[in-house]
């Protein structure tokens, strides 16, 4: 029998889409929070989908992952105590324990399935989280932030589209808790999604991050399964400054982040640069 022609598409919004085609499905469920699919595909191979979005893929989650953790995490002199909210396919994980000043780090992801199911079918990403040093929590993020304070060196939102259950994670008095759950010199990011699709939501992230954090920087990122491939990362500091910093690299085999491009993050297309400076 000739091989099926079926593909996936994510409806990126009303006006927007992309599409792969598949060689199959290799899991669906609905979980207690969102719809989760498994689907393997030519051009990108196997992709965790949340309620019918591109979480990641095998192809190109290292440059995300690379890039919302190392970033960060060569901006800080010393990180020894992070926390991941989200991130229960376990990549931002992956990288921070290559980091070999951590002593602790902690996942609060709110879904258990994400996390089984990654080990399951992502054990690559997933790797990260047998690592000793590796707490893993299934809990709220937004309570656990809450209830800790002064007590982080850097904590990175790896969150879905501010829809569903990540809602919370993009409101002003999370970003405050952050604030307080940090450390003095403390440094948090989160994904902030696409310059050219979410403009308004990158203006008012930077808006409330400004308003409670030193410092305020955006990045970007070039991620070809996501909407419109340049994505944004956001990041507060109380301190220290991700321009003044990573000289070298700290961790080995990366793919995506050098010291080169840690600093080239951050120039900013006059179009994005313009979004937030009104
Ligand atoms: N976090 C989700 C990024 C948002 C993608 N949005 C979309 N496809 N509409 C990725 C989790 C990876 N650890």
């Amino acid at each position: 029998m000739a091989q099926m022609d079926l593909w996936f598409t994510e409806r990126q919004n009303e006006n927007l889409s992309i599409g792969m085609r598949i060689k199959e499905t290799l899991h669906s469920e609905v979980t207690e929070f969102q719809g989760m699919d498994v689907i393997d595909t030519f051009q990108y191979g196997k992709m965790l989908v949340l309620d019918g979005c591109v979480m990641t893929t095998d192809k190109d989650e290292f440059v995300y992952h690379e890039m919302l953790a190392h970033v960060p995490m060569h901006t800080h002199p010393n990180p020894k105590k992070v926390l991941v909210v989200g991130g229960g396919d376990g990549g931002i994980i992956r990288e921070i324990v290559k980091h070999p000043s951590v002593e602790k780090a902690v996942l609060a992801e709110i879904d258990g399935r994400v996390i089984e199911i990654s080990k399951q079918y992502f054990p690559h990403i997933a790797s990260g989280l047998s690592d000793p040093r590796v707490d893993v929590q299934v809990a709220d993020g937004i309570v656990h932030v809450q209830e800790h304070e002064n007590e982080y060196d850097v904590i990175l939102i790896d969150s879905t589209d501010p829809i569903g259950p990540a809602v919370g994670l993009f409101a002003k008095e999370f970003y405050a808790s952050v604030h307080r759950a940090l450390k003095d010199d403390g440094i948090f990011v989160a994904q902030t999604e696409s310059p050219f699709k979410d403009p308004d939501l990158i203006r008012r992230v930077h808006e409330d991050v400004s308003s409670l954090f030193a410092q305020t920087h955006l990045y970007l990122a070039y991620i070809p399964t996501y909407p419109t491939g340049m994505w944004s990362f956001t990041m507060g500091s109380k301190r220290h400054n991700p321009l003044e910093a990573a000289n070298e690299l700290r961790v080995k085999d990366t793919r995506y982040y050098t010291p080169a491009i840690h600093k080239a993050a951050f120039a900013l297309p006059r179009f994005v640069e313009e979004i937030f400076r009104r």
